[in-house]
C-alpha cells in the first residue's frame, strides 16, 4: 500500500510509534510518506520506501498564530494527489484529524477519494481534546475518520466516555523493536554511574506536569534511605527545573543526574535496575514498555493503561496515584538482591507480548479491512 503517515515529529510517544510504524511497513515492502513540519527524530535510516514530505507553514504579520492545520491539509492534499496514496494514517487527534477530514473533502472535490484513520494516543483525549475549546472539533473528526484506533482499551473507553462517539473504535496496542530495544553490555557505563554497585533507578519523561516528576524524586529519596542507589532523569521539560532544584534541596548532589534528551535511551536502561513511572495519566506508556524490553522492571501507577502493560507482581508493581509510600515499598522489594531477577525476567517477557512483529499484522489487517469497506 501506499501509505500517508501524519504525526508529530518529536521525541512524545505518538511521534515514536508513527514512526516505528512507518519503518516497520516500509520494511515489509509498503510506500511509506511522512507528513510533518520536520524530519520525525526516529526516521534514522535509508529505505528506499520511506519519504518525508514538509510541511511548510508560511508566516505573515497579520497572523499571532500562523494557521498549522491549513498547512497541514494542503500538504496532505498535494501528496495524496501526486503520490497516489491508497490510504492516510494520523496520529494523535488534534489537530491532524480535522486537517485530514478539510483534505479529504478538498480531494473528494477533484474527484479522489481517500480513506482515513486516526489514532488516538492519549492526551489528545485525556487533557487537551477534553477542553471545551477542541471538544467538539475533536468528537466530530473522530466521528468522520473512516477508522478509529486506540493505544489501549483504557483509552478506548475513556474516548466513548467523554466524547459523543459514534464509531467503532479499534484497540491496537503500542509495540516495541526488541532488536534495538535489549539489554545491551555497558558494564563500564554502569561502574562509572554506580562505582559501588549501587542500584541504578531511572526515570524518562517529557517532564510535564501530569509526568509527577516530584513523585519520582520523592520515591528515590526513600529507596536511598534504605540503600545505595542512584538516580537518572531523562528527558526535558518544563518541570525539569523544578525537579533539580527539588534534588538540590533533598538528595546528595552524586546521587541524581539529569542528563536530557537522548537519542539511545537503550543505552542507558541497559545498565537500569528499575523505572519509575508515576504518571497522573497514561493511555499506554510507551517509555516504561522500552524499559521492560531493556529487562527493567517498572513501578508505576495504575492509571490509564498502565495497568495493562504492567502486570502487576511480574514486570513490576503498580499502586494508586501520589501513593509515594507505596511505591517506594515496592521498589525496595524489587531491588532486593534476591527479587530483582525475577523481576528482570517478568519484565522482558512481558515486553515480549508488545513484540512489533505481533502487533504489525493488526494495523496490515485493519488497513485492509478499511481500505476494502471504503
Ligand atoms: O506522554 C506524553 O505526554 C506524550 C504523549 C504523546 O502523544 O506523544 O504520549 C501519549 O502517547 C504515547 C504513545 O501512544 C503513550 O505511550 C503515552 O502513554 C501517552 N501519554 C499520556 O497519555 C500522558
Amino acid at each position: 500500500m501506499n501509505i500517508g503517515i501524519v504525526c508529530y515529529p518529536t521525541f512524545g510517544g505518538s511521534g515514536v510509534v508513527a514512526t516505528e510504524l512507518g519503518k516497520a511497513l516500509a520494511k515489509e515492502g509498503h510506500r511509506i510518506h511522512f507528513i510533518t513540519y520536520s524530519q520525525p527524530t526516529r526516521l534514522d535510516f535509508f529505505n528506499e520506501n520511506l519519504f518525508y514530505h514538509e510541511v511548510d507553514v508560511q508566516s505573515y504579520p497579520l497572523f499571532q498564530y500562523p494557521p498549522y492545520e491549513l498547512a497541514l491539509a494542503s500538504k496532505m492534499v498535494e501528496v495524496v494527489q501526486f503520490e497516489k496514496l491508497d490510504l492516510l494514517h494520523v496520529h494523535y487527534a488534534i489537530p491532524h484529524a480535522s486537517a485530514a477530514y478539510m483534505a479529504k473533502q478538498i480531494l473528494r472535490v477533484k474527484g479522489i477519494e481517500i480513506p482515513v484513520i486516526t489514532t488516538l494516543h492519549g492526551t489528545d483525549i485525556t487533557l487537551v481534546g477534553k477542553d471545551p475549546s477542541y471538544e467538539p472539533v475533536v468528537t466530530f473528526s473522530i466521528n468522520q475518520s473512516d477508522g478509529v484506533t486506540a493505544v489501549s482499551s483504557s483509552l478506548r473507553d475513556e474516548t466513548y466516555e467523554h466524547f459523543a462517539i459514534t464509531k467503532d473504535i479499534e484497540v491496537i496496542p503500542n509495540f516495541i523493536d526488541l532488536e534495538r530495544f535489549k539489554k545491551q553490555k555497558k558494564d563500564h557505563f554502569k561502574k562509572a554511574i554506580c562505582p559501588n554497585g549501587e542500584k541504578l533507578v531511572v526515570h524518562t519523561s517529557n517532564f510535564r506536569k501530569v509526568k509527577r516528576v516530584e513523585d519520582v524524586i520523592k520515591i528515590f529519596i526513600g529507596i536511598r534511605k534504605e540503600m545505595p542507589a542512584k538516580l537518572l532523569m531523562v528527558g526535558d521539560g518544563p518541570e525539569r527545573s523544578k525537579a533539580e532544584a527539588l534534588c538540590r534541596e533533598t538528595c546528595s548532589f552524586e546521587d541524581t543526574r539529569f542528563l536530557g534528551k537522548l537519542d539511545h535511551v537503550e543505552e542507558v536502561l541497559s545498565v537500569a535496575d528499575l523505572f519509575l513511572m508515576p504518571s497522573e495519566k497514561e493511555s499506554f506508556g510507551l517509555a516504561a514498555l522500552e524499559a521492560m524490553a531493556c529487562e527493567v522492571p517498572v513501578v508505576s501507577s495504575n492509571t490509564g493503561g498502565l495497568t495493562e502493560l504492567n502486570v502487576d507482581g511480574v514486570s513490576g508493581f503498580t499502586c494508586d496515584i501520589g501513593d509515594i509510600e507505596s511505591m517506594t515499598k515496592k521498589s525496595l522489594h524489587i531491588l532486593k538482591d534476591e527479587n530483582l531477577p525475577n523481576f528482570k525476567e517478568g519484565a522482558l517477557k512481558r515486553a515480549k507480548e508488545f513484540d512489533i512483529s505481533n502487533i504489525l499484522p493488526m494495523y496490515e489487517s485493519f488497513y485492509n479491512k478499511i481500505v476494502e469497506s471504503f
